[in-house]
């Protein structure tokens, strides 16, 4: 069968490609979630769509303050979510943030204003839905 060949192949590079490392394999349904430490984020990077919304998880015992930018300075960057009244989310222990919907695809920072050391790279890319229809940039060549 032709089309059961087709269906497998797919299967088997969506897989190859979307096989995350284990660890976050279970962390969909809900908005992805940034554990905090000491100082630092549980990772320094994640890739998510437009749509989607991250929980910002602190299980340390330290308080972070959350704010758009790099290396503990506040850079408000169009198109991020936003953070609250002072472009600054107070996370103390046992905290978990549920941030706006990420609408707008580019790449964004965080940091932490205590801990410079704390960094992570928000990558958004276009929405699920719309991702075929990238047309309106123009730059996807001709097609069917
Ligand atoms: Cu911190």
């Amino acid at each position: 069968m032709k089309l059961a060949c087709v269906f497998a192949a797919v299967g088997a590079i969506a897989l190859a490609l979307v096989a995350p490392r284990p660890s976050e394999s279970a962390r969909h349904a809900s908005g992805r979630v940034i554990s905090m430490g000491h100082e630092v984020f549980g990772r320094s990077k994640i890739t998510i769509h437009a749509g989607d919304r991250l929980t910002f998880a602190n299980g340390s015992a330290w308080l972070h303050v959350l704010i758009p930018g790099n290396g503990a300075r506040l850079d408000t960057q169009p198109g991020i979510p936003s953070f609250g009244a002072r472009d600054a989310h107070l996370s103390e222990h046992g905290d978990r943030w549920l941030t706006g919907a990420w609408t707008v695809p580019g790449t964004y920072f965080i940091t932490c204003q205590l801990h410079p050391e704390m960094r992570l790279a928000v990558h958004v890319l276009p929405s699920r839905s719309t991702a075929p229809a990238a047309s309106a940039h123009g730059s996807a060549g001709p097609t069917g």
